[in-house]
């Protein structure tokens, strides 16, 4: 095997965002881009020598090209093994896994995540660290610093290795492990819930859909809900990942999970919906004629954990993304365990999770996961809920009536404004920024602001501290609306705007959340007039 040294020049922009670096497919596919970014990972962590590394990715076009390309530059760079999942293929949290299981060095995932793939969408690579988790910020930091820097790679010259069965084989002297995708994470699964039980609530005749998405999670569903769980063949649809995504965008949400959506409020749907996103991590729960906000569900997950084995010692803390609702806050409250608020993105639970101050985290963006990986978990979600209510024997309807009964309910919407001009929009968010110092005590749409900052995290684990994380506003009443720009958009900026409010009459839990939250979406037009400097009439997606 001959190694080449590459001359190349850094590439501007290849900064890791919220999760990974993300950028249109072709510019991924452009001369030296993606080995730039993948020299830089491997330089910015010390390089690879002797190192075991975990490789997979969601399926999406360029996968199989990218993936033979970081195996031979984790070749030249002297990396002992290369475990990569057939056909390149690992969900995140199964990358997640691995990485744990087989105390790797890291693991790199290629994977755009939610948004479109295509040869017009785009691409994504993210590194995990031996933890299993996205790398966090001083790391993706040290990655960043090294592109700015990168005049030369290094990548083995060799025919592509065939993935397309699970096997060994050799590229120079480093092995390439070639596994099934989906084996250790069933397994895993099996540990954590009792399949018995939700075995026992199909065989009984309980009816399900979860919608793939053509992307990476199929393999992994009808394998565990069909196969081990007896569900009913043509549970699982859009099961075979697509290059493509069966043109479609691989984001579990009412939008683009509309056909889920329309069986599920249909009068003959089945009793529970699911879908996942591009690369698995993501989950939506939605029960007949009862779609539930991911900030209310992962709040469910830990009012009811105890009733999954592993799980039923307790929780030992539980920690939201600040843009979550607060439902999450009042069952913490309740079962007398911490609640931690931190920034948007997985990376930041890592810490918490690790030093087991943490077993349950959850974000608003329909992310919900454990310590059983360091990774937000799509299925793992989805079984914890078909555990739940075999457990229970209710239904999703009913088991929300009787949570919001018990803990009250926080109404929650976001509202996002998509591919704005980034200046419109960086001009709104430092507009507003300039202004909260003087809002406390000031009306909006009715409401009084009680207060007004900029969120800020300190992690108090490594103590570090990380600024910039939204504009957060809460108002009378139990109101709360909170500012931020996207970090995993590929073109223009999108705009988020979270709004929530608390209710706690028993009357009034049972409205549509749109309604219920008009005064506070009101108050947040009327502070940072949305319409005006976005140029739109409404939000391109609401959830
Ligand atoms: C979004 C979500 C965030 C999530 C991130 C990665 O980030 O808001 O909660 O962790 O995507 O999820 P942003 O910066 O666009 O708001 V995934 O499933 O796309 O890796
Ligand atoms: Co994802």
């Amino acid at each position: 095997m001959e190694i080449i040294t590459v001359d190349t020049r850094p590439i501007d922009g290849q900064k890791p965002g919220t999760s990974g670096l993300r950028k249109k497919t072709r510019t991924f596919m452009e001369p030296h881009y993606l080995e730039n970014f993948v020299q830089s990972i491997f330089d910015g962590i010390g390089g690879l020598k002797d190192k075991t590394l975990v490789l997979g990715g969601d399926g999406r076009y360029f996968n199989d090209r990218a993936a033979q390309v970081v195996l031979r530059m984790a070749a030249a760079s002297g990396a002992a093994k290369v475990i990569v999942g057939q056909n390149a293929i690992l969900s995140t949290p199964a990358a997640s896994n691995l990485i744990r299981i087989r105390e790797a060095a890291g693991g790199i995932i290629l994977s755009a995540s939610h948004n479109p793939g295509g040869p017009g969408g785009d691409f994504g690579v993210k590194f995990n660290t031996p933890n299993g988790g996205p790398a966090p910020e001083n790391i993706t930091a040290k990655i960043h610093m090294a592109t700015q820097s990168c005049i030369r790679y290094f990548i083995a010259e060799s025919q592509d290795i065939d993935l397309s069965a699970p096997g060994s084989a050799k590229l120079g002297e480093m092995e390439v492990e070639i596994v099934d995708p989906v084996a250790d994470y069933a397994a895993m699964m099996e540990r954590i819930f009792d399949f018995d039980a939700i075995r026992a609530l199909f065989a009984g005749g309980f009816t399900m859909r979860f919608d793939a998405m053509h992307a990476v999670t199929g393999p992994y569903a009808h394998a565990i809900l069909e196969d081990m769980l007896g569900a009913a063949k043509g549970t699982v649809i859009n099961g075979t990942p697509d290059p493509s995504f069966g043109d479609g965008h691989p984001d579990p949400n009412p939008i683009w999970a509309k056909a889920l959506m329309d069986e599920m409020y249909s009068d003959d749907g089945p009793d529970f919906g699911a879908a996942s996103d591009g690369d698995g991590d993501r989950n939506m729960i939605v029960g007949k004629k009862a779609y539930v906000t991911p900030s209310d569900s992962v709040a469910v997950l830990a009012a009811n954990a105890t009733l999954v084995p592993a799980y039923k010692g307790g929780l030992k803390g539980v920690a939201r993304s600040m843009p979550t609702s607060r439902a999450l806050d009042r069952v913490a409250l309740r079962l007398g365990i911490d609640c931690y608020e931190t920034p948007t993105g997985w990376k930041f639970f890592g810490n918490l999770l690790d030093a087991g101050r943490a077993t349950i985290c959850g974000e608003e963006s329909a992310g919900t996961g454990s310590d059983h990986v360091r990774e937000k978990d799509g299925l793992w979600a989805v079984l914890f809920w078909l555990n739940i209510l075999a457990e229970k024997k209710t239904s999703v309807a009913d088991l929300m009536t009787a949570h919001w009964q018990t803990y009250g309910r926080n109404y929650y919407t976001r509202h996002d404004y998509e591919d704005v001009d980034a200046k419109a929009a960086e001009g709104l968010i430092s507009d507003l920024r300039g202004r909260l110092a003087s809002l406390p005590g000031t009306e909006a749409g009715g409401l009084t602001v009680e207060a007004a900052d900029e969120f800020a995290y300190d992690d108090p684990v490594d103590k570090s501290r990380t600024e910039g994380q939204g504009l957060r506003i809460t108002l009378s009443g139990g109101a709360r609306m909170v500012f931020r720009l996207s970090g995993t958009g590929t073109a223009g900026a999108t705009l988020r705007v979270y709004l929530e409010r608390a209710e706690t009459d028993p009357d009034k839990l049972d409205l549509d959340p749109q309604e219920a939250l008009a005064p506070v979406i009101a108050a947040a037009e009327a502070l940072a007039d949305i319409k005006a400097r976005t140029g739109r009439d409404g939000p391109d997606v609401t959830t």
